[in-house]
């Protein structure tokens, strides 16, 4: 599906197209949510499992996200994140809140493999790997981004204000929430890092995230 969100007005002259799968979460959803933050026009084009398929060989490194800026395509989500986030004032300026902020984005990123991985499997492999990844690396990131929630002084991860780090945590907890991974469970998140749990309501109710989850009713 392609669908064409609108500016405020006042974007930059470069035309940007997104690719990524057509649901409301992952990799790309912090990048859209950006963009509508800033402001920025961009073609936000949804692509279904079956055409990335046939897609995947041509992208650069067989996956998605990608980001064509001007026509020109960039990958790597935690980088087209940070792009779109300093033109939406969600990243920030200051070097060490940076690095806060990139430290969360990197960790979401190693936490996403080790899920992913689990994907595929089924019946009892899929238990069992289920099994080893609640006990061994969910928690291990969970807990860790728990602390990295305090360090920030508890509300955000980095400069007490919303960045980019946010909206991918707030996208990956309530994920994890929602009761779509077998074997994971619902509570995990409530039992190994509770302040994640007051985070995602509070990047929920932000507005610029409200205002972009209006968009897609
Ligand atoms: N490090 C890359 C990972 C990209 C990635 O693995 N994307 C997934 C979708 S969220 C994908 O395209 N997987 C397809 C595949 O592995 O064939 C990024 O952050 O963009």
């Amino acid at each position: 599906m392609v669908r064409l969100v609108r500016n405020r007005g006042d974007e930059p002259m470069s035309s940007y197209k997104l690719t990524y799968f057509d649901f409301d979460g992952g990799r790309g959803e912090p990048i859209r949510i950006a963009f509508h933050a800033a402001g920025i026009e961009f073609e936000d084009n949804r692509i279904s499992f079956s055409e990335f398929g046939e897609m995947r060989q041509s992208t650069r490194f067989n996956s998605v996200p990608v980001l064509e800026i001007d026509g020109v395509e960039v990958a790597q989500s935690n980088s087209l994140s940070r792009y779109v986030g300093k033109m939406a004032g969600l990243y920030p300026d200051d070097s060490l809140q940076a690095l806060y902020c990139d430290e969360v984005l990197g960790a979401l990123e190693d936490l996403s493999h080790y899920i992913v991985r689990t994907f595929g499997l089924k019946d009892e492999e899929l238990r069992l790997a289920r099994e080893k990844l609640v006990d061994g690396w969910l928690s291990v990131y969970l807990k860790g981004l728990d602390a990295l929630l305090t360090r920030g002084g508890g509300e955000y991860f980095a400069g007490n204000e919303l960045t980019v780090a946010d909206l991918r945590t707030f996208v990956q907890i309530r994920s994890l929430r929602s009761g779509n991974l077998d074997h994971v469970p619902k509570d995990i998140v409530e039992r190994l890092a509770p302040g994640l749990v007051e985070h995602q309501a509070r990047i929920e109710s932000d507005p610029r995230v409200v205002a972009y989850y209006a968009t897609r009713q």
